[in-house]
């Protein structure tokens, strides 16, 4: 059986979740690097891997995989690991993975985007984006006053909604004021299987 590919690029938030998420089901991985500066990403070759043109990317066998939460909730299913063990928790696992990619992913990545240089933007652009940011985080820090999302045990809503909170500081975003965001982190880094964006995604291909 070949192993599962992931193509991405390490400054990649969405390419993160998926890193993580293999890594905590303990799942080795080969790994395409996309060069995005280079518009690797738009060309025919890599189209027909990801027809929307962006990262990350998923193959497995013959299934190409778009879209990190869609790709989340697949490796959930075939590993049957981090998706939540009953038809409710199934569902407030997507109830996450969908509240994630409107209020907070955007609202992060795009500050960082900025204060990176990959993004240009005024500065009311930039305090428009944390200024949601932020209040995603109140929303967010207000649920978890429990260990995981949803649950008891960590689930891939854990591990999209961390691949956004990561983020935060490199966007200038203080997470300071929110100590249960900041306590849920803490548990989530210490997951087995646990990396870094540094370390979970290469900076080329990886057999
Ligand atoms: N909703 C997508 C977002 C993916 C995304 O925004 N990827 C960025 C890199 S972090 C990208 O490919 N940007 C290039 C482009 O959109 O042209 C996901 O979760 O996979």
């Amino acid at each position: 059986m070949s192993k599962i590919t992931l193509y991405g690029i390490w400054l990649s938030g969405p390419t993160y979740k998926a890193g993580l998420a293999l890594s905590l089901m303990g799942q080795p991985f080969a790994y395409k690097h996309v060069d995005l500066r280079a518009g690797a990403h738009k060309q025919p070759d890599y189209l027909a891997v990801n027809r929307f043109g962006q990262v990350p990317a998923l193959v497995d066998g013959d299934l190409k995989l778009c879209q990190s939460g869609s790709i989340l909730l697949y490796l959930a299913d075939k590993f049957g690991k981090m998706g939540g063990k009953t038809a409710e928790e199934k569902a407030r696992v997507r109830e996450w993975l969908f509240w994630e990619y409107d209020r907070l992913a955007p609202n992060v990545y795009r500050p960082r985007a900025i204060k990176r240089g990959f993004m240009k933007a005024d500065d009311n652009v930039y305090q428009l984006y944390t200024g949601l940011a932020n209040d995603a985080l109140k929303v967010l820090d207000s649920a978890l006053t429990r260990s995981f999302l949803v649950g008891d045990e960590a689930t891939i809503a854990d591990v999209a909604v961390y691949g956004d909170v990561a983020y935060a500081g490199e966007g200038g975003i203080d997470l300071g004021p929110y100590a249960n965001i900041k306590a849920w982190m803490a548990r989530v880094e210490k997951l087995p299987g646990f990396k870094t964006y540094e370390d979970v995604l290469p900076k080329q291909d990886a057999a």
